[in-house]
């Protein structure tokens, strides 16, 4: 089955922050586990390098919009080898490809007869590149996100006809109800329908970076229409000479944190529906990464430079502390001192020697060959923690996009096979001479951590990678607890996550 899942594109108008590595390892995270699942994935990320937000920033800065989308966009590039992430694409808005059928599909929502001439007044916010309703305008009628004072902006141009899809979206979220999730998004999205849809403006008059209207070149597209139909005009040109467009449209999962909810769950279905496009299966939407107690970014200048974080931690401690501390889908604060403790007690002390403890203790007692014909414990596989079925506990959470909750069982696993240690104390075995009972608890030991290994592997691809080589397992399939029955050599390493100096 495929599987097709996207990052929101980031705008150009500043370099990348620990947002925006957030989602893009969220989504990598998925994508890595659907591969092990043996499934046809496309992982799409990218830049919006068009409208306002990136015209205005240039100007701040005295360069061409082209030149601010070049330099931060390959700043958004250099980062995603760096926190490990498995894009199969990066679209550029700007790509001439993408423009061109962005050109085609809102030519077919015009001839749809889904867009109107007029006149727009209200709050707009440049940084947004979105007009505020009256209810979402913050005190002295301020941006909610920017903080900044809105101006009262009078427009000519071209509308999009979003009031005539209430009755239409009301519909579909409530016949679709997994389209949105958690669920008090898509409740937050069915509020904002319910309240009332105006018509969009759907296009700027006095831009000329953008993607020209093709029945009006004067007038440049709207910012957003152009930045959402990225996820589908990708596929048309990701790959040279194929067009992926059937094979992975719709898209199974548009994962996003909840400032864009409003364009994903109203202005995005609405204009699919209006252009004829298929609508995509499930958006997932996740809270914000807080710098104490507000969001960080990039406006209000408290960010958390994602480049530090993994010259001091690597980028598997980020990609893990991310999703370890801040629970996907509400908001939660990080901090260097919190990094660092669930540096040193989770992944070095957990994990990093329980890996180091059982392959040396293999190595010392059988000389590093897994013991072979022993049974599964049922001590380790069943009850809290236990890894039998572990798998299958794991696949549902994911499918569900709980990242952290498949990490937290994860967790549990990992902990119970240090207890496991603890219990049996292997060491006493070998003294003892009970050569059976020390076959079976280090055959369980190996085979456990095997296992747990490869349910980690999407989220620590690194260090999981060093300790399967050292484990001999050469798949990433995801495995069974007591599917592999011994007898392979295996090989002691250095600390996974060794001490920060
Ligand atoms: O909105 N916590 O781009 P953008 C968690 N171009 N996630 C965060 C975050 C935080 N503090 N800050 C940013 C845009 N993000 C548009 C999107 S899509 C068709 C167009 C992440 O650069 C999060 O995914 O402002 C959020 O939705 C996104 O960056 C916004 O990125």
């Amino acid at each position: 089955m495929s599987f097709y899942v996207t990052t929101p594109i980031y705008y150009v108008n500043a370099e990348p922050h620990l947002g925006h590595a957030y989602t893009t390892i969220g989504a990598d995270i998925l994508a890595r586990h659907m591969r092990q699942r043996g499934e046809d994935v496309f992982f799409l990320t990218g830049t919006d390098e068009h409208g306002e937000p990136v015209a205005q920033a240039a100007e701040r800065e005295g360069v061409t919009p082209r030149e601010l989308a070049d330099r931060n966009a390959q700043r958004f590039l250099d980062l995603m080898p760096k926190i490990d992430v498995s894009n199969d694409f990066f679209i550029r808005t700007s790509d001439e490809r993408h423009t061109e059928r962005v050109q085609e599909v809102m030519q077919r929502v015009h001839d749809n007869g889904h867009v109107y001439e007029g006149t727009y007044e209200g709050f707009y916010c440049p940084r947004c590149a979105d007009f505020k309703t009256p209810t979402e305008l913050g005190p002295g009628n301020t941006c909610p996100i920017h903080e900044i004072v809105l101006e009262v902006v009078t427009e000519e141009n071209w509308f999009f006809r979003l009031s005539s899809f209430e009755g239409e979206l009301l519909r579909l979220y409530e016949e679709h109800p997994d389209l949105i999730a958690p669920d008090f998004r898509r409740n937050e999205a069915i509020a904002f329908i319910r309240g009332g849809l105006q018509d969009v403006s759907l296009s700027r008059p006095k831009l000329d970076w953008g993607v020209p209207l093709p029945w009006d070149p004067e007038q440049v597209m709207y910012v957003w229409f152009d930045a959402l139909l990225n996820y589908y005009t990708a596929l048309s040109f990701a790959r040279p000479g194929e067009d992926l467009t059937d094979r992975y449209w719709p898209a199974n999962l548009h994962v996003m944190a909840k400032d864009i909810l409003k364009f994903h769950s109203i202005y995005w279905p609405a204009l699919l529906l209006a252009a004829g496009i298929e609508l995509p299966k499930r958006m997932y939407v996740h809270g914000y990464l807080l710098m104490g107690e507000k969001k960080m970014s990039k406006s209000l200048g408290n960010v958390l430079d994602p480049f530090e974080a993994i010259d001091k931690f690597g980028s598997d401690a980020l990609r893990f502390y991310c999703f370890r501390e801040v629970s996907f889908g509400q908001d939660g604060s990080i901090s260097t001192a919190g990094f660092e403790a669930r540096y040193e007690t989770e992944l070095a002390n957990d994990f990093g020697n329980l890996a180091s403890r059982v392959l040396a203790m293999i190595d010392r007692y059988r000389d590093g060959v897994v013991p072979e014909g022993a049974e599964v414990d049922p001590d380790l596989a069943d009850g809290e923690g236990g890894l039998g079925g572990i798998e299958v506990l794991v696949t549902g959470l994911l499918d569900r996009t709980e990242i952290t909750r498949a990490l937290e069982v994860c967790w549990g696993a990992v902990r119970r096979l240090n207890r496991y240690v603890e219990e049996r104390k292997p060491w006493e075995l070998a003294k003892a001479d009970d050569g059976a009972e020390l076959d079976r608890v280090l055959y369980n030991l190996a085979e456990g951590l095997r296992v747990v290994t490869l349910l980690l592997h999407p989220y620590v691809p690194r260090s999981s990678d060093v300790l399967l080589a050292a484990l001999a397992e050469d798949s990433r399939e995801l495995a069974a607890f007591g599917s592999r029955g011994g007898g392979q050599s295996v090989e002691r390493i250095a600390p996974l996550f060794p001490k920060l100096s």
